[in-house]
């Protein structure tokens, strides 16, 4: 992998599926050279390259971010970065506190939180480099308010919430933009699969009776406003659910 100097480059996590993969094709439709970069390397390259053919460009890094010896080396590859989107993470289980496994709270805090941390860490002198740098941080409303059975994941997706907004008061006055995306209800191809260990039935349930839940491109687009926005322009945090969904616990779903 020999990346330009020049190009602005943004590296997405998680990008094998869902808002991962939908806001890498957004962001080369932009011009961006984007970096795909997940666990599962026949999917970004397959994604890589049918952003190539559409005329954009794009290149596959097999990376898991829980890994920091591999994210270390990845940094390697770049002089300068323009846009790091930290989106891989993900829910496991929908346990109650009083019985929820620790390995699943353990396991949603390593990829949500300390993945995002890899990742930010490895690539902020890059980001810094570039003069004009923006990390985006994908969490979610579970990162900003609870609800039964959220247990792990929100406790991880309000630790990315809180990773973003520390960020921001520490790097302030360097040429980076920290923007955090919290999405409510996405229907996509995994989330509640991973959620439910593969249990379709009950992950179809999630979405059950919902009109119109937002899909993986609503999310890439606000992610590209975001990121498309002049320089002097950073976007906090932006909280983006469906019209169906009023709060974390209030979904309005037809009979
Ligand atoms: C996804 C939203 O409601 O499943 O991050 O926590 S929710």
């Amino acid at each position: 992998m020999t990346p330009s100097a020049t190009s602005r480059i943004a590296v997405v996590t998680g990008a094998s599926s869902g808002i991962g993969a939908a806001t890498a094709r957004r962001l080369a439709a932009e011009g961006y050279r984007v970096v795909v970069t997940a666990r599962r390397k026949d999917r970004i390259e397959a994604l890589a390259e049918e952003i190539e053919a559409a005329g954009h460009s794009a290149m596959a890094y097999q990376l898991d971010v829980t890994d920091r010896a591999a994210v270390d080396e990845f940094a390697t590859a770049f002089k300068t970065i323009g846009v790091l989107v930290n989106n891989a993470g993900g829910a496991l289980g929908l346990d109650p506190v009083a019985t929820g496994d620790p390995a699943d709270w353990r396991r949603m805090y390593e990829t949500n939180v300390i993945g995002t941390l890899n990742l930010t860490q490895a690539l902020l002198p890059k980001l810094v480099a570039s003069g004009d740098g923006t990390v985006v941080v994908v969490s979610s409303t579970a990162g900003h308010g609870t609800y039964e059975g959220g247990g792990g994941y929100v406790a991880a997706k309000h630790g990315s919430h809180v990773l973003a907004e520390t960020l921001r008061l520490e790097i302030v006055g360097q040429p980076v933009r920290v923007v955090e995306v919290a999405p409510g209800m996405v229907r996509t191809e995994e989330f509640a699969l991973t959620r439910f260990g593969g249990d379709e039935e009950r992950a179809a349930k999630v979405y059950q009776g919902v009109a119109e839940p937002l899909t993986a491109d609503d999310v890439a687009d606000t992610i590209a406003w975001a990121v498309t926005r002049p320089a002097h322009v950073n976007i906090d945090l932006l909280v983006v659910r469906p019209r169906a969904q009023a709060s974390n616990t209030k979904v309005h779903r037809e009979q």
